[in-house]
């Protein structure tokens, strides 16, 4: 049976790049898939947060997962720390991870910077509690953005690593799914890092909720450079800002970045920036009128997180469970 698991960090401000990169795929796969997606507040504890603030992002992660279409009858969702199995699983697949894969991780160099030991123990962990979160669905499918691509291989190589250990086919290895055009949205300021929610500069990113005088107003402030926009694909070369903006207008028209391309070809920035925003109003102006329709009422997601985090649990604690007999922990 395919089973999808996927989650967004509760860390402030959900951006352009979660929705075309992560939550719109999504709403798409329900159709075909049994689909659990999670809100994963273990992850964002592994920077500091403001106790307030987490609580609230946890709500607007899920207010955003209703908002862009997850119906919540068919698919679970849920905040991660409502199911203990997760964390339980995690410590199972740690004492199977050896340091050198962790070591290779991308994120953990960028998150920790220059001050490596004095970065907390869970930011290193990170990726084995991902791992878990997968695992202990028997997930076969997580679609995610290129950056989680590395961490998702690790989860592979983690799984792998424990069934070989106890001889057995527990878990399978789980597929990334990695869709389109969207999959790396770049930061508005600098066309060479991913638009992100830890990212200081508020004008880096459309976030879901801003309205529709600040999402023109962050693309007229765009980075560009001073040509106009190139002919063919091939003139994007050493020109990250631009390709990024075509990318974004071809994601969200759901056209090819081939078709975006044709129609603003040798054009100036403006012209590309006046029809992105209007285009970006109409999907994500929709997107956060209905987030702030659903956030003014907490005690309805609340109710929903609970009522998919008692789904689950079940699917949750008997792989639990399997796992432990399989390490050998007694369970009578
Ligand atoms: N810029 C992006 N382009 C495309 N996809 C993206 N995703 C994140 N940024 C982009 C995808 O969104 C999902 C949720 O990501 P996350 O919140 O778990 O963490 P992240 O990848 O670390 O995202 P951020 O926004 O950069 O958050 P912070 O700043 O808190 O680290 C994932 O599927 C991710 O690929």
């Amino acid at each position: 049976m395919n089973r999808i698991f996927s989650g967004v960090q509760p860390t402030g401000n959900l951006h352009l790049g979660n929705y075309l990169g992560a939550i719109r795929n999504w709403v798409k796969l329900q159709k075909d898939y049994e689909c659990i997606f999670c809100i994963v507040d273990l992850h964002a504890l592994t920077l500091p947060q403001d106790p307030a603030e987490l609580r609230e992002s946890t709500r607007e992660v899920a207010a955003a997962y209703l908002a862009a279409g997850i119906d919540e009858k068919r698919t679970i969702i849920f905040n991660q720390s409502m199911v203990g199995a997760h964390v339980e699983l995690a410590w199972l697949l740690s004492c199977l991870t050896p340091l050198g894969w962790l070591n290779r991780m991308t994120q953990f160099k960028e998150k920790a910077g220059k001050e490596r030991d004095l970065a907390g123990l869970g930011l290193y962990a990170y990726p084995v509690l991902m791992a878990a979160d997968i695992l202990v669905y028997k997930a076969t499918h997580v679609p995610v953005g290129e950056d989680q691509k590395q961490h998702l291989e690790l989860a592979r190589d983690i799984a792998g690593a424990f069934n070989r250990h106890y001889n057995c086919d527990c878990f399978p290895l789980p597929e990334p799914q990695i869709f389109g055009t969207a999959a790396r949205v770049m930061s508005l300021r600098d066309g060479t890092r991913k638009m992100s929610k830890s990212d200081v500069s508020d004008y880096s990113r459309i976030n879901l909720m801003d309205d529709a005088d600040l999402i023109a107003r962050k693309f007229r402030r765009a980075k560009t450079d001073p040509e106009r926009l190139p002919l063919s694909p091939e003139g994007f070369q050493a020109r990250p800002e631009a390709e990024n903006l075509i990318g974004i207008y071809s994601a969200l028209a759901e056209i090819s970045p081939e078709q975006a391309l044709e129609r603003f070809a040798g054009q100036n920035f403006s012209v590309l920036k006046e029809e992105l925003s209007e285009l970006a109003i109409t999907v994500i102006g929709a997107v956060g009128a209905e987030m702030r329709r659903l956030l003014s009422d907490p005690s309805h997601i609340d109710k929903v997180l609970k009522n998919g985090a008692e789904r689950a649990a079940a699917i949750a604690f008997p792989i639990l469970r399997e796992a432990q007999e399989i390490c050998g922990l007694l369970r009578p």
